[in-house]
């Protein structure tokens, strides 16, 4: 199906930012989608579980609203439940964090005063809306969120908890908790290590989050079955891509391609253009021998400083609800803990303190009795590598505690996610680091190559969630992303043909 100039375009990785940039492509003449998985969806991964789905990546639509493009495609689809499609909660502003009805358990076992967990949680939420106020700033009181959190923290211990001591460090104790949701929502292993200034460009859309009744992968299924057949092909792990190259293929000499895609199974596609969806985590490891020449020294810094850090979910189903029904969130808090004090290293002996709690599945009569539970950093990549029985036994020691019951029957079965070894993503998603800035983000979403004038224009596109200045780290930041890539190369398409010169 060659036309429209003949221009091949290959597109690598088909996440939402791949399947979405090749679903947008037009005026083409041919195209090729290389996933390495055996599916399509990549951090988009819905999974059956006990009796209902879960999802191993993506699990809210952030801010399902008109001006997301993940809603506006769901609705379209049909494939959102009524809440989504009522207005106010289109319009209802949760700054990022879904509202939900929650139960605060404590390491001395049982659940927490709901009013000391407000007031800790309302500082929290006040100090965390105060970063925003850094964005742009020369002077910064401090360079990471965390850093900063702790600072302001630390100027309020005197007064925190009415100044009795007990009541002091339970106020300490749930900060914690709300600095290590912190890092689940940033996915990184600790806030000191977010930049501050930047931490404000990050855009929460409005909308109360929502999930996909049918799985997020019905989103995924929809977008790969609307593309033309035989486009994408499966378990096609790219090894290298040249460009400025000249490439022919056998028994063509007319027709001379500047890139080069060599695949792990020795098969090549050579192209005009390629767009590259792969994730950040990947590109940190690979990005040196996977260009041939190598990436610009300005797009390789930018790989090495953007952070992309680790978030994992474990699910756990149960025989019978230890929660009451209209509980939708329990959050856990070690009493002992204070985000003032360096936490402790020995991943072995207390990785599971950094879980922060757990969502509850609903409706149970879709999911059966499942909790999900979030868990950051490198406690969540030590986790990883520890087997199901493992993981159980631990879940079950915590929730016990957790209770104060001793007796509380282990879950029935685990499923978590294992992110951080996954080959090709090596991360759950991305952040803006100390030391990057969102000019990073935009570097990296630069195509090459850079000279304008270059009579080879667009060899190289760069997309995925990392790629989006303010949506960075979500499924619209991803999708709007590819799109932005197919946009680029359509103009290119459009535009007429330079005049050839005397
Ligand atoms: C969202 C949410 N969510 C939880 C967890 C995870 C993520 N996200 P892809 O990786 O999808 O595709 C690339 C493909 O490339 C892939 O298929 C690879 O196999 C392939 N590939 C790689 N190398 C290759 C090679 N060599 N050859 C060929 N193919 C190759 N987002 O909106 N709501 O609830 C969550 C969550 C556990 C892991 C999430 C969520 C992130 C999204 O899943 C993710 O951004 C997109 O799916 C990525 O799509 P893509 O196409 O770019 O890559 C202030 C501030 C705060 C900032 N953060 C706030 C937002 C918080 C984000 N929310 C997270 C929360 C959860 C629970």
């Amino acid at each position: 199906m060659e036309g429209g100039g003949g221009r091949r375009v290959v597109a690598v990785g088909a996440g939402l930012a791949g399947l979405g940039a090749v679903g947008r492509l037009r005026g083409y003449g041919s195209l090729r989608l290389l996933e390495a998985s055996a599916r399509a969806g990549g951090r988009v991964c819905t999974r059956p579980f006990a009796s209902g789905l879960v999802e191993m990546g993506a699990h809210w639509i952030h801010g399902p609203s008109p001006g997301n493009p993940i809603f506006r495609l769901a609705t379209r689809y049909g494939l959102l439940g009524p809440e989504a499609a009522r207005e106010e909660n289109q319009r209802a502003q949760a700054g990022g964090h879904p509202p939900l009805r929650s139960i605060t358990y404590g390491s001395s076992g049982g659940p927490l005063s709901p009013s000391a967990v407000s007031e800790a949680r309302d500082l929290f939420d006040t100090l965390l809306a105060s970063t925003r106020a850094f964005r742009g700033a020369e002077e910064l009181p401090a360079p990471s969120v965390g850093q900063y959190l702790r600072d302001e923290i630390a100027r309020r211990v005197p007064s925190l908890g009415g100044g009795e001591e007990g009541a002091r460090q339970l106020q300490l104790a749930i900060l914690a908790t709300c600095l290590k949701l912190e890092c689940c929502i940033s996915g990184t292993h600790s806030m000191d290590l977010v930049a501050l200034e930047p931490f404000g460009e990050y855009v929460s859309l409005p909308g109360l989050d929502c999930t996909f009744p049918g799985g997020y992968s019905s989103l995924s299924d929809r977008m790969l079955s609307a593309l033309p057949e035989g486009i994408v092909l499966l378990n096609k792990a790219v090894r290298t891509i040249q460009w400025q190259g000249s490439f022919h293929e056998e028994g063509d000499k007319d027709r001379d391609f500047p890139v080069r895609v060599e695949c792990e199974d020795g098969d090549t596609f050579l192209a005009d253009h390629v767009i590259v969806t792969i994730p950040l985590g990947f590109l940190k490891e690979h990005h040196q021998d996977f260009f041939q020449p190598p990436l610009p020294e300005r797009k390789a810094e930018a790989i090495r400083r953007l952070g992309f850090g680790t978030n994992n979910k474990i699910f756990l189903e149960f025989e019978k609800p230890f929660w009451e029904p209209q509980q939708q969130l329990l959050e856990v808090v070690w009493e002992d803990e204070s985000p003032l004090e360096e936490p402790t290293v020995d991943l072995e002996a207390s990785w599971f303190k950094k879980l922060i709690g757990f969502v509850v599945l609903q409706p149970p009569e879709q999911h059966g009795h499942v909790l999900c539970g979030f868990i950051a950093g490198k406690e969540s990549e030590y986790m990883e590598t520890l087997s199901d029985a493992e993981v159980l036994s631990t879940m079950t020691r915590v929730l016990r505690t957790l209770t104060g019951n001793p007796h509380l029957p282990p879950p029935r079965s685990v499923l978590r996610s294992q992110w951080h070894s996954a080959p090709y993503t090596q991360g759950s998603y991305s952040y803006v680091a100390v030391g990057s800035s969102g000019d990073d983000i935009d570097v990296l979403a630069q195509s090459l190559p850079e000279d304008p004038e270059d009579p080879r224009p667009l060899q190289l596109l760069f997309a995925g969630e990392a790629t989006h200045r303010t949506f960075y780290s979500t499924t619209h930041g991803a999708l709007l992303s590819g799109w932005r890539e197919a946009e680029r190369l359509n103009q290119l398409f459009q535009a007429p043909s330079p005049t050839p010169r005397p």
